[in-house]
């Protein structure tokens, strides 16, 4: 038994997220957790709400809520949704919380005993039009690098560099759109990644078997262009983690907090501690997830996150724990995603375009979205979503091809030999066939699974799906039933038992469609067909069971052209 650890990019708190945001991050990791759990590994899956910065005092400043409270109620928010996607997370924090700020504060201490941390005197750009400083996200302007021209003062959405806002070229107010804007003098704390460079190559280096998303993005940051630079770590604003040393305002820094991109991935650790306070563990019970003086050299690390963030976890998290010159746990495995669109454009919070989480759930169950995002998952190249494709998707899928072999085979084993698994016959050539084809099968799922290859996955288990509709058509127990009711028999028995491997294969995708499959075969038998032969025959001759109502319902050209018009212009 192995221990993962596995951690999703932490969403921001302002606004619900939409599905592109799901898919790049939150959902995968969630399939990747629920399937170790199931192999038997123990697993801990972190999420949390990424919570400081300006966009969520502004968010809260729009709403006329004090900030604390606004996030309060986000955080809320956002966790329902996350729960109504099924997102299994063993804890969803805060990156607000107690627990945060003391990690924060503890790690930029000891950076800066180590020497990695350096006070600069900065010019900040000031809006007059505005009256205050502005921070980053809120500068916009030309990219040096790739010409977009709306690159933001902290990064390029467009070439994904990261930028200090007086790199831009015609910067503006992303508040007001003011041009009038002047650099006035400042202190602020540096992170001096520039000391930590060679570190941090050895240390890619010696990664292997990355996903090329990954490393290549990592590599260009690392070295082309300027490449690493030291970062300010620090920000004039009230809402965040204080900058603090020994417990007291760090000198020359009060009234600042710390960067949102410094404290958000040591949430990371701080939700695992968060969880132990959750659940009346001590602090040991989380460090052996983390500390790998206290047991965590054993443990494998997985990211998931879109590839806009690979920078920040590949270089700047890097930076700061590998500074620290503590026993932190450093990431494993980093598993990136490209973008999802919406039909012909982006999916943008700021305009409101796409699908939002809350929509979505409004619609459809979970089960729908998980399916048809999982199985486009943006992995090699970005994807796109279009009604039309996801009426495909749910309609073949889910509805022709899963949802109609468990309808076919409980209402005619109902019909023809009561609710119960019927006795008589033998499995011969042609089941004999399948299993071998379904063993081979169910190993590549496997072997996807572990790779987080997800697109792999889903097609692989549609595949297996599909094996036992095949398998069911030429078998025909309909017909055989005439001539040899005992072979029939046997048919159906193997037919049920598959409904349970599908339900127990398909979960990490569609969990609560294989919850009610499990309740309609009357089993608790989760176990994995390691054994394919041995598991068609878990479920005994006279074992009964209920026929379920749809599995999967079929999408009509009437809701999708309904849904198409509903989504095609912005959420107010
Ligand atoms: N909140 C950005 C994002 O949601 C950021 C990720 C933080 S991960 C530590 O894309
Ligand atoms: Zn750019």
């Amino acid at each position: 038994m192995a221990r993962i650890l596995i951690t999703s990019a932490l969403p921001y708190i302002n606004g619900i997220k939409h599905l592109g945001n799901l898919v790049g991050s939150q959902l995968p990791a969630d399939l990747y957790a629920r399937y170790q759990r199931q192999r038997g590994h123990e697993v801990m899956f972190i999420c949390a709400t990424d919570e400081h910065g300006t966009p969520a005092e502004l968010a809260a400043a729009k709403t006329g809520e004090d900030v604390a409270d606004y996030c309060k109620r986000m955080h809320a928010e956002q966790s329902k949704l996350a729960e109504g996607f099924r997102l299994s997370f063993d804890h969803y924090g805060r990156s607000s919380s107690q627990r945060n700020h003391q990690l924060t504060q503890h790690l930029a201490e000891k950076l800066a005993e180590n020497g990695f941390i350096e006070e600069v005197t900065e010019k900040q750009v000031y809006s007059n039009a505005d009256g205050r400083f502005l921070p980053d996200r809120y500068i916009e302007g030309t990219c040096p690098n790739c010409g977009y021209d709306g690159a933001r003062g902290d990064q390029c959405e467009n070439c994904t560099k990261q930028l200090d806002p007086t790199d831009l070229i015609e910067p503006r107010s992303a508040i007001s759109g003011s041009t009038d804007l002047e650099v006035r003098e400042t202190k602020h704390l540096y992170l001096k990644q520039t000391a930590l460079k060679d570190d941090i190559d050895k240390w890619i280096d010696s990664q292997k078997g990355w996903p090329v998303l990954t490393t290549s993005i990592a590599k260009k940051w690392l070295h082309d262009g300027d490449g690493l630079q030291d970062r300010g770590i620090t920000r004039d604003l009230k809402w965040g983690v204080p900058v603090t040393k020994g417990g007291e305002p760090w000198p020359g820094m009060e009234g600042k907090v710390f960067y949102v991109w410094f404290d958000a991935p040591i949430e990371y650790i701080a939700a695992t501690a968060e969880w132990a306070d959750d659940n009346g563990k001590t602090d040991a019970d989380w460090e052996r997830w983390w500390r790998t003086d206290k047991g965590a050299d054993d443990v494998r690390y997985v990211q998931f996150m879109g590839k806009d963030n690979v920078p920040f976890h590949t270089l700047s998290f890097p930076a700061t724990i590998m500074g620290s010159r503590e026993p932190w746990k450093l990431v494993d495995y980093i598993k990136s995603f490209n973008y999802l669109n919406y039909d012909g454009g982006q999916f943008s919070t700021s305009k409101g375009r796409g699908v939002f989480m809350d929509q979505a759930l409004d619609i459809l169950p979970a089960d729908y979205w998980r399916w048809w995002l999982l199985s486009h998952a943006p992995e090699n190249s970005d994807s796109e979503f279009t009604w039309e494709n996801f009426q495909a998707s749910v309609n073949k899928d889910l509805a022709d091809v899963l949802g109609n072999f468990v309808s076919r085979v409980t209402k005619f084993c109902r019909s023809k030999f009561t609710e119960v698994v019927p006795e008589g016959g033998a499995f011969g050539e042609q089941e004999n066939a399948l299993i071998a084809d379904l063993t081979t099968r169910i190993r590549a799922y496997e072997g996807h699974m572990e790779a987080m290859d997800v697109r792999k996955a889903a097609t692989e288990l549609r595949a297996i799906w599909v094996a036992g509709n095949e398998y069911l058509q030429s078998a025909a127990p309909w017909s055989t039933f005439k001539e040899d009711p005992e072979q029939a028999a046997a048919q159906v028995r193997l037919a049920l038992n598959l409904i349970r491997v599908y339900a127990v294969l398909s979960r990490p995708f569609i969990p609560d469609a294989c919850a009610t499959l499990m309740t309609a075969m009357q089993t608790a038998d989760d176990s994995w067909p390691d054994d394919v032969a041995a598991a068609l025959s878990a479920l005994p001759t006279g074992h009964a069971f209920t026929v379920p109502d749809v599995t999967f319902r079929k999408i009509s050209d009437e809701e999708r052209e309904e849904w198409e018009a509903k989504f095609a212009g912005t959420r107010d």
